[in-house]
């Protein structure tokens, strides 16, 4: 097992430990922002741990831990009218976007008044009144579909950049290359976000490619490409605004690539006992939240005393969440049949 560690040597070492996060024009207000949403991820998926082992998740419990930072980087440097598809690793996406952590609590344990009626489990639902697309699967299928939304948003001229992720497993399917190569060819406004974490499952990335960095690709498809420290909030952020400003002014789409390292297993269930132990705790001392915080603090924007403060509120606003997802019953058995076939369609 160490042995596949070993022969795929260190991880993203261009990640440095480094204090400096990137330069950024964002207020004050923006930035503690920022840190809410990823502070709101994180303390969301604890809650979600306590469910799930208190047996009340209804099939698998996914994290993003330690990738908070690309999630909610890239979704705030979004407009109201754009339109994202974020995978089962972007909780702090959604979140950005306002979806409230009940909503996610009640479709992790199908509840009745979750999204879907209890019909689909974990982040499986979407909202287009919120600029949400559903997920497919994680595996490269969302990317068509929202190179097709940049093409529909362009021929109802409508001012639309539309942006989704793929892992770096998740680049090995021809899903990834047919959606990417139709929005370079089309010139469309669409941002894809390759998120780097080291694995697939148990499949390192030494055995999804040979390449060091995803975006080397994006020279093959003709496109603009730009590698960012996924645990640089706003590293993320920035990289992100200079996409969406190029998709926006007609520039076409960007492939970023996001370093980052997925903190625990593919799911909760997932022990990762294939990831060498030296990599968490190389990533913790690069733990994203830690890094903000630091910059917050060094930089005069929050006291420890204001950090602590957002944390606490956090808490209590996910106890009522908790309560409220708690309180939802399951849904009737008569509701089964519901919603799953388009009705008056032949
Ligand atoms: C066709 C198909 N095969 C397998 C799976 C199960 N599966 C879901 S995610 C995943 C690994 C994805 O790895 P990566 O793209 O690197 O994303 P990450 O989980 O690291 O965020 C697998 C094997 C699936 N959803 N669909
Ligand atoms: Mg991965």
């Amino acid at each position: 097992m160490a042995k596949l560690g070993k022969d795929w040597g260190p991880l993203h070492p261009e990640v440095k430990k480094t204090e400096t996060l990137a330069k950024t024009e964002l207020s004050r207000e923006g930035q503690l922002d920022l840190y809410r949403y990823m502070k709101l991820t994180r303390m969301t998926e604890d809650r979600l741990g306590n469910l799930y082992r208190q047996n009340k998740v209804v099939g698998g419990l996914y994290s993003s831990r330690g990738q908070e930072a690309t999630s909610v980087g890239s979704a705030y440097a979004l407009a109201p009218q754009d339109f994202v598809g974020p995978l089962i690793r972007n909780l702090g996406t959604m979140l950005v976007r306002g979806v409230k952590p009940r909503e996610v609590m009640m479709q992790y344990m199908a509840k009745s008044d979750s999204p879907t009626g209890g019909k689909d489990c974990n982040t499986h639902f979407g909202d287009l009144a919120r600029g949400l697309v559903a997920p497919i699967s994680m595996l490269g299928a969302v990317i068509p579909v929202l190179a097709g939304v940049a093409l529909a948003g362009r021929m109802q001229k409508k001012d639309l950049v539309a942006l989704t992720y793929i892992g770096d497993g998740g680049t090995s399917t021809g899903d990834f290359h047919e959606g990417l190569n139709l929005a370079a060819v089309l010139n469309l406004p669409f941002v894809l976000i390759a998120e780097n974490n080291g694995w697939a499952y148990s499949t390192p990335t030494s055995r999804q490619m040979r390449i060091q960095n995803i975006v080397t690709r994006a020279a093959a498809y003709g496109i603009a490409g730009e590698v960012v420290d996924g645990n640089d909030v706003l590293a993320v952020y920035e990289a992100t605004r200079r996409a969406v400003e190029r998709a926006r002014s007609g520039g076409g789409p960007t492939l970023l690539e996001a370093k980052t390292f997925r903190m625990k297993g593919h799911a909760e269930h997932d022990d990762a006992g294939y990831v060498p132990k030296e990599h968490f705790e190389e990533w913790k001392a690069k733990d994203p939240i830690d890094r903000f915080e630091r910059h917050l603090r060094d930089h005069g924007l929050a006291t420890e005393a204001e950090l602590q403060q957002i944390t606490a509120r956090i808490d209590e606003e996910l106890s009522r969440e908790v309560d409220l997802a708690l309180a939802s019953p399951f849904p009737p058995a008569e509701r089964a049949f519901e919603n799953v076939y388009a009705e008056g369609v032949i």
